[in-house]
């Protein structure tokens, strides 16, 4: 790993699992109960708002539920220590990268700890529940916070900067994906039609787990540790 200076990490609900919270394609393959199309697409909220916020208000109630395991913990070490360039990806709307440390990080679906108002278009931290429609802190408009979360069809945040860590990178590791969803699950093959060397962390093999060089399969809270200390030396 000596010819390693940049890496790119991407991460998904897998990484989460070990502290509590639930996958997306667990056996049942529905979201808590229900259909992804009916609580995470723009259609679902205007079609049953009450619906959406509700399902996002329990996730979000569920943080302080909630604590980094050690393969967050594991990533924040990472980014303590590591000399060269690292950008973590995730794709969870959870806070328990930051929790465990981490700061070179990105959430390029949104988080549950924002809001955004559909009245002026301000963004900022939301802890609380949406569904009692509270009022904006910037504008004052009641009733017109939605979640700052990147829904099906919508597009992802921040992706020319992913772009430019991918084609840069000389390292891109997937961990806790089941490379179901896109732009996230093409990531592999853009690093790899860089020169990246290209490692999957995953419980099981994913969609895409023919990209990589190499795939190792286990749970995130034994592999990512590992990994680490492999690359601190
Ligand atoms: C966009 C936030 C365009 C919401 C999420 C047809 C073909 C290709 C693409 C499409 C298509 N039709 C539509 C599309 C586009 C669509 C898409 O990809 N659909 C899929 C279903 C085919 N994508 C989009 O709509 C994206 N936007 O394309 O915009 C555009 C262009 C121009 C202008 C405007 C728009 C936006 C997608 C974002 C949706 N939001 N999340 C919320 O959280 O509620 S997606 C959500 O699911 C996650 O964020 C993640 O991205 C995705 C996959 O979930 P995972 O994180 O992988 O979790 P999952 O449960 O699936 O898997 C867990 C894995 O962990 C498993 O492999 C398991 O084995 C493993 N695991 C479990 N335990 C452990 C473990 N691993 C290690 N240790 C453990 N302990």
């Amino acid at each position: 790993m000596t010819d390693i200076q940049s890496i790119v990490v991407l991460t998904g609900a897998g990484i989460s699992a070990e502290s509590g919270v639930p996958t997306f394609r667990g056996p049942d393959g529905l979201w808590e109960g229900h259909r992804v199309e009916d609580v995470a697409t723009p259609d679902a909220y205007a079609r049953d708002p009450d619906l959406v916020l509700d399902f996002y208000d329990q996730r979000r109630a569920n943080l302080d539920r909630v604590t980094p395991n050690e393969a967050h913990e594991a990533l924040g070490r990472l980014d303590a220590e590591w000399p060269g360039e690292l950008l973590i990806v995730t794709q969870n709307v959870d806070d328990l990268h930051e929790r465990g440390g981490a700061t070179r990080l990105l959430h390029m679906h949104g988080e549950l700890k924002k809001g955004w108002c559909l009245a002026c278009d301000a963004r900022a931290p939301f802890d609380g529940t949406m569904a009692d429609r509270p009022a904006c802190a910037s504008c004052g408009t009641a009733g017109q916070i939605r979640p700052d979360i990147v829904w099906f069809g919508e597009m992802p945040y921040e992706m020319d900067r992913i772009d430019d860590a991918l084609a840069a990178c000389d390292l891109f590791v997937s961990i806790g994906t089941s490379g179901a969803v896109y732009p996230a699950a093409g990531f592999v093959q853009g690093a790899r039609h860089h020169g990246a060397r290209t490692l999957e962390l995953n419980l099981e093999p994913s969609e895409g787990s023919i990209f990589f060089h190499e795939s190792r399969m286990g749970r995130a809270g034994e592999l990512v540790p590992a990994w680490v200390d492999e690359m601190l030396g």
